[in-house]
């Protein structure tokens, strides 16, 4: 009788306590290890979400077959008397797993391919390149990076050298600003970037605004994101670059637009100072 209490048991207790130990624990337990996105991009909550649906299948299949290999481990387990059956193949169940794992295959593809786009084309940006809220009615353009649509985004280079990330900003009214380990953008503007390095490989990476981007020596990739809200979020170089990789710190600053138009004429006078008295030094050597 113990014998054949056992899986009927299992079929009624412990399969539904996994399932709910499954649905309740897995988002619980995913959190330290899905991608970070907490910082109001919307390309880092869908990367954030991918990732989320791949892990929830994942964890299924983990626990669905590691499940049934222990439960066939004891029911089937050698018994005094007992003689183990021969089988060879079965061909509903070699069909059932293969045809099982097809479905998985193509609804992850369907599922990555639907939400793709978002996460590697620019989003609209919500103001233009005034600061002035724009108006939703997109047209889109393509090339190696689709540009946002109607074109409104502000492009920053960003150059990786041993051990500093400089950024160069878009020229406003003639000035050109560049800063250091510091980015500061406007809050609701969509950010592209131009990833470049000066030496050798570094790697770009705010965890909680998107994916990482490799920054080589003679190539320029690209990435983006658009913050929603103003606040600062860090990250540092993702890449092994020398001696001192673990200084290569980096932030993005967002501010809205107002207050990041200001830091940037003071910034542009800061620069103009600088190399205003760095002329007069060199006059001042030469003469
Ligand atoms: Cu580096």
């Amino acid at each position: 009788m113990a014998r054949s209490r056992l899986p009927s048991l299992l079929r009624r207790a412990v399969a539904p306590a996994l399932l709910a130990l499954l649905v309740t624990a897995v988002p619980a337990l995913a959190g330290p290890i899905l991608p970070e996105a907490d910082g109001g991009s919307q390309q880092a909550e869908d990367t954030r979400t991918l990732y989320f649906i791949v892990l929830v299948i994942a964890a299924i299949v983990f626990v669905g077959v590691e499940g049934l290999l222990i439960w066939c481990l004891v029911r089937y387990r050698a018994r005094k008397g007992r003689v183990a059956a021969q089988i060879h193949g079965n061909t509903r169940l070699e069909i059932g797993w293969t045809v099982g794992a097809a479905v998985i295959l193509v609804f992850l593809t369907i599922a990555t391919f639907v939400m793709l786009p978002g996460i590697k084309d620019p989003a609209p940006s919500s103001i233009d390149v005034n600061g002035n809220r724009v108006v939703e009615n997109a047209a889109f353009a393509s090339t190696d990076q689709k540009t946002p649509p109607r074109g409104e985004a502000m492009n920053i280079a960003v150059d990786g050298l041993q051990y500093v990330w400089r950024y160069s900003y878009p020229a406003i009214d003639g000035k050109k600003v560049y800063s250091y380990t510091r980015m500061y953008v406007p809050v609701d503007m969509t950010v592209t970037l131009d990833i470049r390095s000066n030496d050798v490989q570094h790697s770009w990476w705010i965890p909680q605004l998107g994916g990482k981007m490799d920054a080589l020596p003679g190539y320029t990739n690209k990435t983006w994101f658009k913050v929603t809200e103003r606040g600062v979020w860090e990250g540092q170089c993702a890449e092994l670059c020398g001696r001192n990789h673990a200084n290569m710190y980096a932030s993005v600053h967002a501010l809205p637009y107002d207050e990041w138009k200001a830091w940037y004429d003071r910034r542009a006078g800061d620069i103009k100072a600088a190399e205003d008295a760095a002329a007069k030094g060199r006059e001042e050597q030469e003469g």
